[in-house]
């Protein structure tokens, strides 16, 4: 790699493999609490994720059973974006209901 050319070329490549990397995914997890409705889980879990009323029932059950259920997978800003969605409306209905995000294998 000693003359200009070869060094262009292989800059060139560098770049062309950071533009192709993946964003990091971020799971989005719904948090249990003795205050929420069920149905008003089920709510969010349709509006803000998109689920059908047969899973959005499955997740609200999961994570009323064993503490935390995965309500979706999304490219960082999305996720923060469902987060503070939950939030909000969380908050609007004087819920205390919890929403967090992690990164995909981390
Ligand atoms: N545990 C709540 C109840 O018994 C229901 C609930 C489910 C709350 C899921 C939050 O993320 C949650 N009313």
């Amino acid at each position: 790699m000693s003359n200009g050319r070869e060094k262009n070329i292989q800059q060139t490549e560098e770049k062309t493999e950071q533009k192709t990397e993946k964003p990091s995914l971020y799971n989005v997890f719904l948090l249990n609490d003795d205050y929420t409705t069920m149905d008003f889980v089920v709510d969010i879990l349709g509006r803000i994720f998109g689920k059908n009323l047969t899973e959005a029932t499955q997740i609200m059950l999961q994570v009323h059973k064993k503490g935390v259920g995965l309500a979706g997978v999304y490219p960082r800003e999305i996720a923060e974006t469902k987060v503070e969605a939950v939030h909000k409306m969380a908050r609007e209905n004087e819920f205390p209901l919890r929403c967090i995000m992690e990164k995909e294998n981390a």
